[in-house]
């Protein structure tokens, strides 16, 4: 077997190959890492593996696969990019990966490469350079270019060599939204050559490379049929697919992230001059892309959620149980949500348990929606779909919850109802099982009161809806062992959620900082701003939705009942308007929101369709202009950046990093600024406390500084060091 020596830094080579037959069959496995990433290093093992490669008489082919049971390449080594400094390093580094991958492609002999696992980034790269690509139909098999999501574009010829291949539009939609794709379906847009099951990818990969030793070479057709060649084919047909894309791209980052755009003009400028010249433009924008403020917070949120994927959520706790079965009390839209969720990301045995049959079949019908969901984008096979939907069952009581590692309550939102559920229950678990609430407003540790093992006894509160919303606020009670902890954390992760753990106490972490945020709305509405305006305004700052629109979305009774818990516990800051009945008055018109197709907007056929003005009426209140939009914003904003300072003061979240990734996956807090804790050091305290107490003035005690961001104020200390 050949090596080349490694750089001093790593103990192994991670380019290694054997020639046999006139193959050279080339593996890449980065020792010791648990992806393989291209960094600089391995970029000059690759670099002079070739350079043998061409030198050696006896290879007439070569066949490229990877040393990692589970992945292929997971793209340029991310790490790198925090070193950089300047715009030109950072050109200089894009183009360096062009010149190599421009040698792979140009290489003297045909180049084949074997894919199974994730196959992203730089890797794809990698691969759209070599001469023929054989992929494994396994779901982790997962192919795509996710660099937008990190603030950069595919900067070492992505960018010109997948429009090539697969025609403009398939790679705009790929490039764009940074999204990846099942090898079945890159299979289908042209992005590889061949789908094999998984034992056969060797053989059939290294059978190409030696048919195109022998002369063979692909017969691919044009990319994207009949209509592409409509559209991809000529000028006219490509300006159009173009001033769409940039439509789209705007209608959706509403202009706050510059990298699809840069993708998009990378794109269209190789095609219209060539691809030297493509490739210029592309490391150009690259370079400009990478040193920018939102990449670096979005590299950031990457290296966050990643350690908070390793995180245990709690100190010294022993391994978590393993959960095979899952009892699931209450079989509304939560609980078939967790139902559904967790047979499609964890395939745990589900059994869910309501009061009679028929809602438990209910909540079976809409846990299968979601794997229904799955088929219908192919996100699993038939074969899948038959098999997890075995997994679900459910009746009118605990039978098969005696099986149960962990059981998870999705009741109304009462005490008393809950602990009468946990009353019930605890003599039917296993003695180990684990018993979880998923509650938004009730103490664990009240519902553990009726418990005989308050130990075994935590709160996970999931997000509606459940299959999309990627958040999980894991709550230990006061008397929750640790083990009980890390089960939860263990079991939410295999859900497919980004898990924090917070402290027990009112609204957690998510419904503490958007109360004051909420609240704000009817102060602000008072005061004569119209909903459209508030919404806007927040859309502007970034967030997905307005404040008014996330209000429908949960369902104004829900918020009506989180913002009286929020009061009670934090009434001499978390402060409603006086007129607060107004959105009451909504509940009592049956006015819930989206799901009664009414609320604050009116709801037809599943879409939003405006303010209707009798909403006002009920309100009691009248637009006329209200504050300046600048004022709203504030408004908007400050209470929230204010009462996370106030939680994280009282170690509401562990750190500053769980608070930021917290609001960002729990309701869209604008991730380009990196969470409301990242925004304040970027602020900066004094300005902060300075902005508070003249809003304090002129609007009351629900503006007061938090007393962290006075010290920090004070000291000129920030939450990140
Ligand atoms: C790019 O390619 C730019 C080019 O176009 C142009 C260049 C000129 N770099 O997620 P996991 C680490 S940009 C550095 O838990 P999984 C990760 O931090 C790149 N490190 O595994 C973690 O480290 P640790 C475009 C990376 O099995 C460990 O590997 N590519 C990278 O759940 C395990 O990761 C992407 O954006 C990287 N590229 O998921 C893909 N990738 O153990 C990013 C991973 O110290 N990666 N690490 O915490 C992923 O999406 C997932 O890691 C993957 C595996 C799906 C591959």
């Amino acid at each position: 077997m050949a090596t080349i020596a490694p750089p001093s830094s790593r103990v192994a080579p991670a380019v290694t190959w054997d020639v046999q037959e006139g193959v050279a069959v080339v593996v890449l496995d980065l020792t010791g890492q648990p992806v393989n990433v291209i960094s600089r290093a391995v970029k000059d093992e690759f670099l002079a593996c070739f350079a043998a490669l061409a030198d050696d008489s006896r290879v007439q082919t070569v066949a490229f696969f990877s040393g990692k049971p589970e992945n292929f390449i997971a793209g340029a080594d991310i790490e790198e990019f925090v070193q950089l400094e300047s715009a030109a390093e950072a050109e200089r580094l894009s183009a360096g990966g062009q010149e190599m991958l421009d040698r792979v492609a140009r290489f003297s002999k045909p180049i084949a490469v074997g894919i199974h696992g994730a196959c992203l980034g730089g890797g794809f790269e990698f691969a759209l350079a070599c001469h023929y690509r054989v992929a494994t139909d396994h779901p982790k098999t997962q192919i795509g270019l996710p660099e937008v999501q990190l603030g950069i574009l595919p900067g070492a010829g992505g960018c010109q060599r997948l429009p090539r291949l697969a025609g403009a539009r398939a790679a705009l939609d790929m490039i764009l939204a940074g999204k990846s794709e099942r090898a079945a379906k890159a299979f289908r847009l042209g992005m590889v050559d061949e789908l094999v099951p998984q034992p056969i990818l060797r053989e059939v990969t290294i059978a190409a490379a030696k048919r195109m030793a022998g002369g063979w070479r692909p017969k691919r057709k044009r990319p994207g049929g009949f209509i592409g060649f409509l559209l991809d084919g000529n000028p006219l047909g490509r300006r159009i697919v173009f001033r769409t894309a940039r439509k789209q791209v705007l209608e959706r980052t509403g202009g706050h992230f510059p990298a699809p755009l840069a993708a998009l003009e990378a794109v269209e400028y190789g095609l219209k001059h060539g691809i030297d010249e493509g490739l210029k433009r592309e490391a150009q924008l690259f370079g400009q892309l990478a040193v920018t403020d939102v990449s670096r917070k979005l590299v950031q949120i990457f290296f966050a959620t990643n350690q908070l994927k390793k995180d245990p959520g709690v100190a010294n706790a022993p391994p978590p149980v393993r959960v095979q079965r899952l009892g699931i009390v209450g079989s509304g839209f939560m609980g078939s949500g967790i139902a559904g969720t967790a047979v499609v990301q964890a395939e745990v045995d589900v059994r869910m348990k309501d009061a009679d049959v028929a809602r438990v079949a209910q909540g079976i019908l809409a846990a299968r929606a979601i794997l229904d969901d799955r088929l219908k984008r192919r996100r699993i096979t038939k074969y899948e779909y038959a098999r997890l939907v075995a997994l679900l069952s459910g009746g009118d009581n605990y039978a098969g919850f005696g099986r149960a590692e962990l059981t998870i309550e999705a009741v109304f939102e009462d005490l008393g109802v809950k602990q009468q559920v946990l009353r019930e229950i605890e003599p039917v678990l296993p003695s180990d099982g684990v018993f979880a609430s998923n509650t938004s407003t009730i103490p664990i540790t009240r519902i553990a009161e009726a418990a005989q093992a308050p130990e075994r006894v935590i709160g996970m509160h999931f997000f509606s809806p459940v299959a999309k919303m990627p958040l999980l606020e894991v709550i230990p009670g006061a008397r929750t062992e640790p083990q009980t902890v890390s089960t939860a954390v263990a079991f939410g992760r295999r859900m497919g959620k980004t898990v924090i753990v917070v402290r027990d106490s009112p609204g957690f972490w998510v419904n503490r900082i958007l109360a004051p945020y909420g609240n704000e709305i009817g102060h602000l509405l008072a005061e004569g701003a119209s909903i459209e305006e508030i919404d806007s305004l927040a859309v502007r700052f970034g967030f997905p939705v307005g404040p008014v629109t996330l209000l429908d979305e949960v369902g104004l009774d829900v918020a009506v009942k989180v913002a009286g818990v929020m009061q009670e516990a934090y009434g001499d800051h978390i402060i409603p308007p006086s007129n607060g009945a107004g959105v009451a008055a909504l509940v009592k018109a049956g006015r819930l929101g989206r799901k009664s197709g009414r609320g604050f907007y009116i709801y037809k056929g599943g879409k939003k369709r405006g303010v209707d003005p009798s909403v006002y009426e009920l309100l009691g209140v009248h637009p006329n202009g209200g504050p300046r939009p600048a004022e709203i914003l504030q408004r908007l904003v400050l209470p929230m950046v204010n009462e996370a300072a106030r939680a994280v003061g009282e170690g509401v979240v562990h750190n500053p990093r769980d608070g930021d990734i917290g609001a960002i996956f729990g309701f869209g807090f604008p991730p380009f600024r990196g969470g409301p804790l990242r925004y304040a050091d970027d602020l900066g305290a004094e300005r902060i406390v300075t902005d508070l107490e003249r809003l304090a003035e002129r609007h009351g005690a629900r503006f007061a500084p938090a007393d962290l961001l006075r010290e920090q104020a004070h000291d000129g200390t920030k939450f990140y060091a």
